[in-house]
This record gives structure tokens, sequence and C-alpha cells, in this order.
């Protein structure tokens, strides 16, 4: 019985530069490509902190300046569901990425993030190359709060499912907890249009 289904996306990253000829999935799922299922508390826990960007473009989306106008700052970007979660549901149960409220101190629930409920519909999160100049080639975000069996799926520049990952680190609890927080992401170097995270 799930208390409150929804889902939790304090970070998207979107990036363009020269990335390997085959995809890779990142995520906490152990038939990722490459499994990183330890807690994403600042930048510096993602995979992407350490490449370099500077030929193409990179944005880091925390959505902590979301508004009921602007849902995302960072250009190119569309969700079919969901909102800022103090716009699309209240000021309460917040669960943002544990730095985005100025402390790593085990809580998210200072910070901002996307919202949906169901998370069981899912939210698919949509990049516009006219807008970004091209398609990312990296692109993840961050799962941090929610029930159930979370999915993660993206999809190449042809629309076409890279894969998907499934994770089990939810838990239980609803009050902006941060050591559940995971990555979930895809490098492509044909683009990636489209990632969709979704709990079954
Ligand atoms: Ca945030
Ligand atoms: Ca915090
Ligand atoms: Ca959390
Ligand atoms: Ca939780």
């Amino acid at each position: 019985m799930r208390a409150i289904v929804k889902l939790m996306i304090p970070v998207v990253v979107l990036s363009a530069v020269a990335a390997k000829a085959s995809a890779t999935l990142i995520g906490p799922d152990p038939a990722a490509d490459v499994v990183l299922n330890t807690s994403y508390l600042q930048f510096s826990d993602s995979p992407f902190a350490s490449v370099d960007f500077s030929s193409g473009f990179f944005y880091l989306e925390n959505f902590e300046t979301a508004d009921a106008t602007t849902f995302i700052t960072t250009p190119g970007v569309s969700a079919d569901h969901g909102g800022p979660v103090s716009v699309v549901f209240g000021p309460s149960i917040h669960d943002s990425v544990d730095a985005d409220d100025g402390v790593i101190d085990g809580s998210g629930l200072n910070g901002e993030s996307w919202f949906y409920s169901p998370g069981s519909s899912g939210v698919t999160f949509t990049f516009d190359p006219l807008v970004l100049g091209a398609l990312p080639t990296y692109a993840g975000l961050v799962w941090t709060d929610g029930a159930g069996t979370i999915g993660f799926e993206a999809f190449d520049e042809n629309g076409i499912s890279l894969g998907t990952l499934t994770g089990n680190h939810a838990d239980g609890s609803f009050n902006g907890e941060t050591a559940e927080d995971r990555f979930y992401g895809a490098i492509n170097a044909g683009g990636i249009s489209a990632n969709s995270p979704v709990e079954f």
C-alpha cells in the first residue's frame, strides 16, 4: 500500500559534447552499463561532474528558482506532467537534492523539486534541439522521493529507446530524507531526445 505515490526529480542535467559511439546507461540497476548505487547529495556526486563540456553546452537544473510562471529555467526542456513541488503541491514534503538548500544535512525539505503524482504514470522530459542548438549527448536526473520500484528510460535522436533501468531505493518515508536519492542518466553520441522516470 502506497501512502503517497509521487515522483520527485530535483536535478536534470543535459549537455552536449562528443560522446562515445555506443549508448551508456547509468544508474543503480545492476544491469546498467555503469552501476552507480550511491546517494546523490550534490553535483560532485554526478558521473558527469568530471566531464569537460566546454566545447558544447551544459545545464544543471535544480528547480530552485522555479515559480508559477517558469517551471524549468533550462532552455529547451519540457515535461509532460507535474511541476515544481511548491507550485503544484504545496509547502510540505519537499524532497530536493540535499545540497540544493545550502547545507548537506540529510534533508531536502527546504529545497525545490519536480513533483508528479501518481508516479506510476511517469514523467517524460523532452529536449528541443532547435532551442538548445543540438540534442544533449549526456542527460540525467536525480530521483529523490516516491515509492515502489523506480524506472528510467532514455530515448535516442530518433525517439528509439536506449533501454530501461530500474531501482528499489525508496526508503518508505516522505520527509525529505536524502540517503535514498539516486542518479539515472544516459550518454549517446547521436543525442538524447527524452528521458523518462516512472514508478511501477
Ligand atoms: Ca532542487
Ligand atoms: Ca539539505
Ligand atoms: Ca529523498
Ligand atoms: Ca523517501
